[in-house]
């Protein structure tokens, strides 16, 4: 993809047909404001205020939200040193050394038999592509290479195909749902993935995009967490919305949500707790919170993110059965893809669960959150360059 087009890409109209066109960004940008400056950590690094301090309602200590009028490409970042691919690649190196190591050990001056087959199913197994998967890309990969012999090049070549072809069904882009005013969107995952940066990495995309957007700290159990979602909201200057310690989720996604409606905002994104004190109380929280949305707009939430940190590896499989069973998640976001050998995980993803996946995140700063692209990533995966 061109590197002034991934931010448009990022968000798709969803095929609806009264969605205007996404103005296309400018060719040439100039610095973001902000480029290199990492996300706000969590925890010590901005300490949170006392636990039993109650953290006012601030709406109204907010800046009234003006509608965003730049143009796209002022909020849009600057391309990556080298081009997304690169960093993309850069961000899989893990994944793609541990693998590509492997399927060079075996493929010296080899015959496709049942021993080097056997032995690039567990490479493919160990870079988290799973078994099911793994099997039967091997079988696929025999198909007319059987008893031939083959160079490693060749192997990873067609294991890049492979997968490019399972992934590209669920490479979409975010659904940006223009005639659904505001479009609510809720960020759900377990704690640590990377829910409350991803919101604040695409609060900052669409604000550039000339949307209004409005963020609700609905992890209203941890105060840091709530400080986490402020400090983006800082930064992007757009409104958060935020209740006292230990107020009801649900109560405050409401109160959100009817703000958006009343004051015009066109995108409310619901941060969510990733952890509490047990699995039935994450799910009646997140359920009521679904249910109350409900009670303004039935159609509400428009999307269910499930965000997915890409170093748990196959126990992201788990995690998406877990919330599936919760709420009607609509897509994934893989993050972390940058401090893993387990990129392979999203191939196992993707066949399994066919759910779209959005967008990845490679890296802690605002240019690493990226549409999926799934020629790029399966190339990336197999260290291969972009067009060979
Ligand atoms: N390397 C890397 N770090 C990331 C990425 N995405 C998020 N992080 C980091 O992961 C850490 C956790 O991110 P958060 O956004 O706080 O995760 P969360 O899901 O909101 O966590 P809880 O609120 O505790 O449930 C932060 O230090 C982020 O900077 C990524 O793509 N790559
Ligand atoms: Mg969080």
């Amino acid at each position: 993809m061109s590197e002034t087009n991934w931010l448009k890409r990022l968000w798709r109209g969803g095929g609806e047909p009264e969605m205007p066109p996404t103005p296309p960004p400018e060719p040439e940008l100039p610095p973001p404001a902000e480029p290199d400056v990492p996300p706000p950590e969590p925890g010590p690094a901005a300490p949170p205020p006392p636990d039993e301090a109650p953290i006012e309602p601030t709406p109204d200590e907010m800046p009234p939200p003006a509608r965003a009028t730049a143009p796209l490409q002022a909020q849009a970042p600057a391309p990556a040193a080298g081009g997304w691919f690169q960093r993309l690649r850069q961000g899989l190196s893990r994944s793609s050394t541990a693998l590509t190591s492997n399927i060079t050990g075996i493929f010296t001056k080899r015959r496709l038999d049942d021993d080097t087959l056997e032995e690039l199913e567990d490479a493919l197994v160990m870079a988290d592509l799973g078994v099911e998967t793994a099997g039967r890309m091997v079988k696929r990969i025999a198909k007319g290479r059987y008893g031939k012999e083959v160079t490693e090049v060749e192997v990873r070549v067609a294991l890049a195909d492979e997968i490019q072809a399972i992934l590209e069904p669920v490479a979409l882009a975010m659904p940006e749902r223009r005639e659904r005013r505001p479009q609510v969107v809720l960020v759900a995952g377990v704690n640590g993935v990377g829910k409350t940066t991803t919101i604040g990495k695409l609060a900052k995309q669409q604000m550039g995009a000339g949307r209004r957007v409005l963020l609700a700290a609905c992890d209203t159990f941890r105060a840091a967490a709530v400080e986490q979602l402020q400090v983006w909201g800082e930064r992007n200057g757009c409104p958060v919305m935020r209740a006292k310690a230990g107020a009801d989720p649900a109560g405050l996604a409401y109160d959100a949500f009817e703000r958006a409606r009343r004051e015009g905002f066109d995108l409310l994104l619901v941060d969510t707790a990733g952890r509490l004190h047990n699995k039935q109380a994450l799910m009646d929280e997140l359920a009521k919170i679904v249910r109350v949305l409900k009670k303004i707009d039935p159609q509400a939430p428009h999307d269910v993110l499930l965000v997915l940190d890409a170093t748990t590896g196959q126990n992201t499989i788990v995690q998406v059965e877990t919330f599936k069973d919760l709420v009607d998640v609509s897509g994934l976001v893989v993050t972390k893809l940058d401090g893993t050998a387990k990129g392979g995980v999203v191939v196992a993803l993707a066949e399994r669960f066919r759910l779209p996946v959005h967008a990845v995140g490679v890296g802690e700063t605002i240019d690493d959150l990226r549409p999926f692209e799934a020629r790029a990533f399966a190339r990336g995966l197999l260290g291969l360059d972009a067009a060979a």
